[in-house]
């Protein structure tokens, strides 16, 4: 069964291997990509889409710029780990094709609202600001999305404070309207995309493709993972966004628990925090399908396919 979806990201260098999956997966319809401010500022992130777009060959799927600030808090962005440019390391190849004119968040209600309701994934892997601004313009698009998959927070840890992940610190209200939306969310947080690395026997496989794109695939792991080195004490880069996709391509890929899942807003030290409750302490409705473990094996099989497929130039 083939699904649909938009992604709505911040490229980033993992947000550009869930590109890649999401155009190089026969299972995946990939309707538009939309940008959103985060590991960099929007100009720089949406040409990053753009230049992604080049070198994996996609033509046909629309790009619109989104947000370029949070709804409420002042911007974050992240250049220890990915770079003055928002992706550092390769060089990044010219824009073939224009932006969309459309907003980010016009192009997202025109898309939900012009299919048949139930069809269309969001797969958010940045802030959740163009999510949250699209279901307060059109909150219709709440019960006609099938499912919000998205990358951010995590229920043991954070990255960005000891208890907040960065795509939700970035735009912690926005994720908390996200969170309490009335459809079904699946988060992958950071307990479960910090498994999922790109090792050495990975980049390897990638590299034996032998194309510009798996050129380019290694050139953006290889400068990953020596920030995630330098910042994080990782052996190899974890590549948190491509988990979001490729948990829509299969979702044996992860397994899920429900859960309650809330964002602190009024923390001292906790804001950004996704607090998530298991076991009904709070006496909260579970809202969250939380990813709880993970198949690396065939998150990395599924991925090299597409980087193989994309490097025949059969990009759909
Ligand atoms: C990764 C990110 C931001 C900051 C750090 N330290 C690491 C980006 C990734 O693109 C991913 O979407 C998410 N935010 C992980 O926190
Ligand atoms: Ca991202």
């Amino acid at each position: 069964m083939v699904e649909r979806m938009i992604i709505d990201c911040d490229p980033g260098h993992d947000d550009a291997l869930a590109i890649i999956l999401a155009a190089g997966n026969p299972n995946i319809d990939l309707m538009a990509i939309t940008t959103v401010a985060g590991n960099q500022t929007i100009e720089k992130v949406t040409r990053n889409a753009l230049s992604v777009c080049a070198i994996a060959g996609i033509t046909d799927v629309p790009v619109a710029q989104g947000a370029g600030v949070p709804l409420v808090r002042p911007q974050i962005v992240a250049p220890d780990i990915h770079g003055e440019s928002g992706l550092d390391g390769p060089v990044l190849p010219e824009p073939q094709i224009e932006l969309d004119p459309r907003r980010a968040v016009d192009l997202i209600i025109d898309l939900v609202m012009e299919n048949e309701p139930g069809t269309i994934n969001l797969v958010p892997t940045g802030p959740l600001t163009n999510v949250a601004l699209a279901m307060k313009v059109e909150p219709r698009i709440v019960e006609r999305v099938k499912r919000v998959i998205l990358m951010g927070g995590s229920y043991t840890r954070g990255n960005s404070t000891p208890s907040a992940e960065f795509n939700i610190l970035a735009d912690p209200e926005a994720a908390q309207a996200v969170f309490a939306g009335a459809w079904p969310v699946t988060m992958v947080g950071l307990d479960q995309t910090h498994q999922a690395t790109a090792d050495a026997d990975i980049v390897a496989r990638i590299a034996a493709i032998d194309s510009p794109l798996s050129e380019f695939v290694v050139e953006i792991l290889t400068f990953f993972g020596t920030t995630y080195k330098d910042v994080q004490g990782f052996d190899a880069p974890p590549v948190h966004d491509l988990c979001c996709v490729a948990k829509l391509v299969n979702p044996a890929v992860f397994a899920t628990r429900d859960a309650f899942v809330g964002v602190e807003l009024t923390g001292r030290w906790t804001t950004g925090m996704t607090v998530t409750d298991f076991d009904n302490l709070l006496d909260q409705e579970h809202n969250t399908q939380v990813a709880t473990t993970l198949d690396k094996q065939l998150l990395w099989d599924m991925t090299i396919n597409a980087i193989s497929v994309l490097s025949k130039g059969s990009a759909a």
